[in-house]
């Protein structure tokens, strides 16, 4: 009975290892990675990404196609039951768009998910 509820408390959408390229003079647009972590049973769906320090926040996916490379837009991600989605440079990652990073050392992100959960993520802002 404690080892079920423990577990039910542990069971979670969780954002880790979050991170922000900071801008360079004059840029507007930059790039964040983080992990999305899924311990609960069900599929989760993200659906939307927001910070305080940007105007629109995209999930995008970075392709090699025939040598060209280049990003598309993802309206969603799904994080399978029981995985982690590991956004990286050169795989899938989140497009900050107006992104003020100016004096940043770090900024909050929030992650919506299809079934209506939200989870937070603090982002260190690091050098490009
Ligand atoms: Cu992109």
């Amino acid at each position: 009975m404690l080892a079920g509820s423990a577990l039910v408390l542990a069971a979670a959408l969780a954002v880790a290892n979050g991170h922000v390229r900071d801008t360079l003079p004059g840029q507007t647009v930059t790039a964040a990675y983080c992990d999305i972590s899924n311990t609960t049973s069900e599929d989760a769906v993200l659906t939307g990404v927001s910070t305080p320090i940007a105007s629109s926040v995209e999930v995008h996916e970075t392709r090699n196609e025939a040598g060209m490379v280049r990003m598309r837009r993802l309206e969603r991600i799904v994080v399978p039951a029981g995985s982690t989605v590991r956004l990286r440079p050169g795989g899938m990652h989140l497009m900050l768009f107006d992104a003020e990073t100016a004096g940043i050392h770090e900024a909050a992100f929030v992650f919506e998910f299809a079934a209506g959960q939200t989870t937070r993520g603090v982002f260190a802002v690091r050098p490009p």
